[in-house]
């Protein structure tokens, strides 16, 4: 028998590491991702695991001695502002439940778990450093990245105890064979057909950029509509243009989800907006064109108010098919624990679709409850938890039987 609870409960746990008392916020390297390491490595330890941090803050437990194929199964233990208490950091529980799991006989491969340290891109307004690190993609210019304290990556890293010039030994052990992500599915593809699994077979491509609109203050008392150069003014009417875009073409999603306005006083007319632009959709083409279109309207709306604009690219991720042998082996072990055997999309980004460029990725998708996520009533069922967890400890069964006759 499997007991979910042990996994829910660590979840529980592990949003009490929060910078926010009374929500769940944990980014990148912050005293909450400390106390969450804390948590997990006391656990990881008592499963007999080797424990370290690598020099980009993921948290590491290696299961087995070290010197044979690796398979690595993990997630990020970042979150989004007032988040939920199960994106990302379930997936490293359930890791935890299936190695607990396991049956007495030894695998013919070591396990790594891995809690990646950054993968929404809160802190430093780029996503992924942990899993980029972790497949040697980490570009050291990053280190010159600020957060809205003026922190730079570089002393973050520092300040938690970590050597940015170690970063490169971040990068996963050459045996490593395959990558595993268990995840909510944060959408409400899975509620709706009353299914609790699914085996995903390829993540959305994602655009994430930073778009300036630079205007003139001036006080909202005395200047005349005609005279204005307001900033907030020229982002409202792009936002809904943004709007209108996504919704004009099948199964784009476009979000501006952060905005900065300066100075930011009832009167005076904003000067400076700053912007974020998040665009996701299945095919690639689809998205960089809806990107250039977006970013057109911007530049025509500034010239049109008088206004400078600024657009910066932070993240041009094409979209990512799942290993199909894996993903294949995931839905073996659906049909092994009783579950249909079901695929589906992702539009969320995850670790494996950095992991997938160098290392065969799948991921096992969890029903989110009413769809919900980034929000605080993300919510699973236990008993999915328990049949996710079956199914790892049956893909662990198949992957080594296949190794063992190979
Ligand atoms: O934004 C995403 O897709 C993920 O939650 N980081
Ligand atoms: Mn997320
Ligand atoms: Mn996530």
């Amino acid at each position: 028998m499997i007991d979910p609870s042990r996994a829910l409960d660590l979840c529980r746990e592990i949003a009490a590491c929060t910078e926010v008392p009374g929500q769940i916020t944990r980014t990148f390297l912050s005293p909450a991702m400390r106390d969450c390491h804390r948590l997990l490595s006391t656990r990881m330890q008592q499963l007999g695991m080797h424990v370290h941090t690598d020099p980009i803050g993921n948290l590491r437990g290696l299961y087995g001695a070290g010197n044979r194929p690796r398979l690595l199964i993990g997630s990020h233990l970042d979150t989004v502002p007032d988040a939920g208490a199960y994106d990302g950091v379930l997936g490293v529980a359930i890791a935890l439940a299936i190695v607990e799991a396991l049956p007495p006989q030894t695998l013919p491969f070591d396990i790594e778990v891995i809690g990646f340290s950054e993968e929404e891109g809160v802190r430093f307004r780029k996503p992924f450093f942990g899993s980029l690190a972790a497949i040697g993609r980490f570009d050291p210019q990053w280190l010159c990245l600020r957060d809205e304290s003026g922190c730079s990556l570089r002393e973050a890293i520092a300040q938690f105890g970590l050597d940015p010039e170690k970063i490169p030994d971040a990068a996963v052990d050459p045996r490593a064979f395959a990558f595993l992500e268990f995840h909510i599915e944060q959408g409400p593809l899975l509620d709706r057909a009353n299914a609790p699994l699914a085996a995903v077979s390829a993540i959305a491509g994602q655009s994430r950029l930073h778009v300036v609109f630079r205007g003139r203050a001036n006080h909202a008392g005395a200047t005349p509509m005609n005279l204005r150069h307001d900033a907030l003014a020229a982002a409202a009417e792009w936002i809904t243009a943004v709007e209108r875009t996504a919704r004009s073409v099948d199964r784009l999603v476009a979000t501006v989800g952060s905005l900065h306005v300066s100075p930011n006083a009832s009167n005076v007319i904003p000067s400076e907006v700053r912007a974020s632009l998040d665009v996701r959709h299945s095919c690639d083409a689809t998205r960089i064109a809806a990107v250039q279109a977006i970013c057109e309207e911007a530049r025509r709306i500034a010239a049109h108010r008088l206004l400078d604009i600024l657009v910066q690219e932070q993240l041009n991720q094409d979209s990512v098919s799942m290993d199909e042998e894996l993903t294949a082996a995931l839905e073996r072990a659906l049909q092994n624990i009783g579950e249909p055997p079901r695929r589906m999309p992702s539009g969320a980004g995850h670790d494996a679709m950095i992991i997938a460029s160098k290392i065969p990725s799948a991921m096992l998708f969890i029903r989110s409850i009413d769809g919900v996520s980034h929000h605080p009533a993300e919510a699973v069922h236990a008993e999915d938890i328990e049949k996710a967890i079956r199914a790892g400890v049956a893909i662990l069964a198949d992957l080594a039987q296949e190794r063992q006759h190979s």
